[in-house]
């Protein structure tokens, strides 16, 4: 059967498929059905409702000997994914029929879908975007990652401190994965490399079992859909029997447990790479995994391992997965027998790298004795590369294996067809630093293609009012292409038009106000400017630039109380790498300066402080459709990207933020008097640097800035403990490497220009309404396209 001849879904069909899994796939009645029972089997009927789409794509792929694409990512950050299939499918309506048929609530039974967090921040929210759009543009893809145990760490909050508690989706039933125990390979680490008649021959001293997990992923209407394969650490044999004979039970279920700590835990470090061996072991199982899934589904398709450039692209996600190139060299050369250079040359037409960072810190090394240890084979072949590389580029002066460290990103790099920045000004910085000299020798291999998000979850599922409004005006063919959100443009000048923009953006606010009451307990103003930034906390983001200017705003106001006073809500939410010390002791100084400053009443009515605690991407959807303004003030050069920033703009947001990342073509598109820029670009920041006493000049040129300085210093917020905080004074009035102090003045004046401006509501409601109409472009599917024409040569096939 086709997708196209799959009888509508009716109500009633839905509601007895809800009715039929209840009784049959989980033994309930709907007397005894429990929440979690209900969500269950309203996701298995809408499962249901994919299955054959998802034969069909792979009968017709196969039909048509396409190029399939693979997605190798360490993370991927889907959230909750029945909403998420409902929208796609166009089920919402039938859904939200039958559940109210059964007497239930729709918000209850998606909001019991626990939501996965198998990556850190952007870069696994950008591959989960990635896999929504290449199923929405029928391209034959595969994304292939870790099924982590567990997730990203729940945080809390003890007296303002981050707590964090192991996140534990798998313990609630999870209605997506089909377990593939016949799709299992084994892989190995450690041990030797004999020759064998002038062959390597790598013995592992260790093996494990990687087994598979599929995900189907629909695309927009549920044309097409891919897969999202999972790979979980297995024993071998998983119960050793001669040590339960000898009486010793905990030995006999020793392997097992120990192979399956290799897919125990996401790493919650989104920057500092700290050369951990199980992190490495993590990189090699599942690339290796993947590998061999991919040589598979090749063999069994065609003969001459010469057309595998021509019918497998594979899309490395960072340099988390860059020992695929030397793993790939190895299958070929040692395993199969290519010649070494014809091995080398095909893995380098498959492999294409994608670069999130440029920051120093966060660029992947190895020791070479870690490396060596776990993968000695491949360290071989990776002073092979690096020879082949050196020879065919006699004038290169950098090396691979360097200071006794393997350098993923020269490997990735060099084993790559095409490298890719992820924003015009970071592909551009790529390539006049950390890049410099490879790019020199290759100047076609470094490409860019700015960030996207998908149009579905983050404006259609998350923002219904302003997705009807759209609906409306423009009809739904927007969900599809996004760019053609412009022909909003005409209306923003309509006043009943702009009246129902800004009712869809008041109610929206509304409802997050009775969340913020009935789930924390606080009271907010609906009428005040809704002041958002929700990101994984760093320094580089400055979070304590933001809260600076709030103390420095609650200190003026404070001063001339009665003054016309635009009401703000600031409200931030994201976690610190439990190891990072700094970023905590921000989360813990906001905190504080929310229990001071909420609690005074003289300013209460005009500024007020929240930090959410355990900011994932069900809270996103929350809190991006209500935001007036969009934080995005990074220090100019450190943000590769960002997506948040799309969202917001998307839903309506203005951005107040530097020349970084993305911002720059938001900027460019939705016009720079609907953008509040502030602060140093990118080039003005490294000469902002030799300047002597950079900071202390900025505090002493700024007397808002050295009376929130001193107030924090004082312990204003921190009565009972005042040098609490002396470590942050100290950086900022010191060294302040991310220039805090010197972008302060220039934030200050943008923030009381975002008041000016959202006092004339009718231009502010014209301003956010210019946002979504020239955010198009930033749709993942346009990205997306991107990949396909200068990346991958693949062709989409709906
Ligand atoms: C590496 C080694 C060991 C442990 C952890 C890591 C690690 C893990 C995650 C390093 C980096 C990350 C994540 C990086 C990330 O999210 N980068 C963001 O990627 C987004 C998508 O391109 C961009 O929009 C952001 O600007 C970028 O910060």
């Amino acid at each position: 059967m086709n997708i196209a001849t799959l009888p509508v879904v009716s109500r009633d069909n839905l509601r007895d498929a809800i009715l039929s899994h209840l009784a049959y796939s989980f033994g309930k009645t709907p007397e005894t059905a429990q929440t979690q029972d209900w969500r269950m089997a309203l996701s298995y009927a809408v499962r249901d409702r994919m299955v054959e789409a998802w034969f069909d794509a792979t009968r017709r792929t196969y039909d048509a000997g396409a190029k399939r694409v693979y997605y190798l990512s360490m993370e991927f950050l889907i959230g909750r994914l029945l909403e998420d299939g409902i929208v796609n499918l166009q089920l919402l309506d039938q859904a939200r029929g039958a559940l109210d048929e059964l007497g239930l609530d729709f918000a209850n039974i998606v909001g019991d879908e626990p939501d996965a967090a198998l990556g850190n921040g952007g870069l696994g929210r950008l591959a989960a975007c990635f896999l929504e759009s290449l199923s929405t543009l029928g391209c034959p893809a595969m994304g292939y990652g870790i099924r982590y145990e567990h997730g990203l760490f729940q945080q809390s909050f003890a007296e303002g401190r981050q707590m964090e508690a192991p996140e534990t989706w798998l313990l609630q039933r999870h209605a997506w994965e089909f377990e593939r125990p016949e799709s299992r390979y084994r892989i190995g680490f450690g041990g030797s490399v004999s020759d064998e008649a002038g062959k390597a021959v790598w013995t592992p001293a260790v093996e494990v079992d990687a087994e598979a997990f599929d995900t189907p992923i629909a695309g927009w209407q549920g044309k097409w859909v891919n897969t999202l394969r999972l790979w979980s650490a297995r024993a071998v044999h998983p119960f050793d029997l001669d040590s339960f004979n000898r009486g010793d039970f905990e030995g006999a279920a020793q392997p097992e447990a120990l192979a399956r700590t290799i897919s125990r835990v996401l790493y919650p470090d989104d920057t500092t790479e700290q050369g951990k061996e199980l992190r490495l072991k993590q990189e090699f199982f599942f690339t290796a995994a993947a590998l061999r899934d991919i040589l598979r589904r090749f063999d069994s398709e065609y003969d001459d391992p010469g057309l595998l450039p021509s019918k497998v692209a594979v899309q490395l996600n960072d340099t988390h997965p860059a020992i695929a190139g030397p793993e790939l060299v190895r299958l070929l050369h040692d395993e199969r027998g290519l010649p070494f250079d014809d091995a080398m040359g095909i893995a380098q037409g498959c492999l294409n790298y994608t670069n999130h960072t440029l920051l120093p810190e966060a660029l992947e090394t190895w020791s070479e004795g870690v490396f060596g240890k776990l993968l000695p084979r491949h360290l071989q072949i990776v002073d092979r590369i690096d020879d082949a590389h050196a020879k065919a580029n006699p004038s290169r002066s950098l090396s691979i294996r360097a200071d006794h460290q393997v350098h993923m990103g020269e490997l990735s790099f060099i084993m790559a067809n095409r490298v890719n920045g992820v924003s015009a000004l970071h592909t551009g910085l790529m390539k006049e630093t950390v890049f410099e000299e490879l790019h020199a020798l290759h100047p076609e291999k470094i490409v860019n293609q700015t960030n996207g998000v998908t149009p579905r979850r983050w404006l259609l599922s998350c923002n219904p009012r302003l997705s009807s409004l759209i609906t409306d005006t423009i009809s739904d063919g927007w969900v599809a292409d996004l760019e053609r959100l412009q022909e909003l443009e005409p209306h923003v000048d309509d006043a009943a038009w702009s009246d129902r923009y800004a009712e869809a953006k008041r109610a929206n606010k509304a409802d997050l106000a009775s969340w913020l009451s009935d789930t924390h307990g606080l009271k907010v103003d609906p009428e005040a400017i809704f002041d958002i930034q929700i990101k994984r906390m760093h320094e580089y983001k400055r979070q304590h630039l933001n809260i600076l200017e709030a103390i420095a705003h609650w200190q003026e106001i404070k001063d001339n109380p009665s003054a016309d006073w635009t009401p703000r809500v600031k409200i931030f939410a994201g976690k610190a790498a439990p190891g990072y010390f700094f970023a905590k002791d921000i989360i813990r100084l906001i905190n504080d300066v929310a229990r001071v400053v909420n609690a005074d009443p003289e300013t209460r009515d005009k500024l007020e402080v929240i930090f959410l605690p355990n900011y994932n991407v069900t809270l996103a959807e929350r809190l991006i459709p209500a935001a007036d303004l969009s934080e995005q003030i990074s220090t100019a050069g450190k943000e590769a990207s960002g997506t948040g920033n799309m969202k917001f703009a998307l839903n309506g947001a203005p951005t107040v933020g530097t020349l970084d990342g993305a911002n720059v073509e938001i900027r460019e598109r939705v016009g720079a008097e609907n953008f509040f820029l502030f602060g140093m670009t990118a080039d003005e920041v490294d000469a902002r640097r030799a300047v002597e006493d950079h900071a202390r000049k900025a505090i002493e040129a700024d007397p808002r800035l050295a009376r929130a300085l001193k107030a924090i210093g004082d312990g204003v917020f921190s009565a009972n403990e005042p040098d609490r905080y002396a470590n942050i004074v100290e950086n900022l009035s010191g060294h302040d490497y991310f220039l805090v102090c010197s972008d302060f003045s220039d934030y200050w004046r943008a923030q009381r220009e975002v008041d000016a401006a959202f006092a004339d509501r009718s231009a502010w409601t014209r301003m956010a309404a210019l946002n979504t109409a020239r955010s198009g472009w930033f749709s993942s599917d346009r990205t997306i396209r991107g990949y396909m024409a200068d990346i991958w040569d693949a062709k989409g096939l709906v």
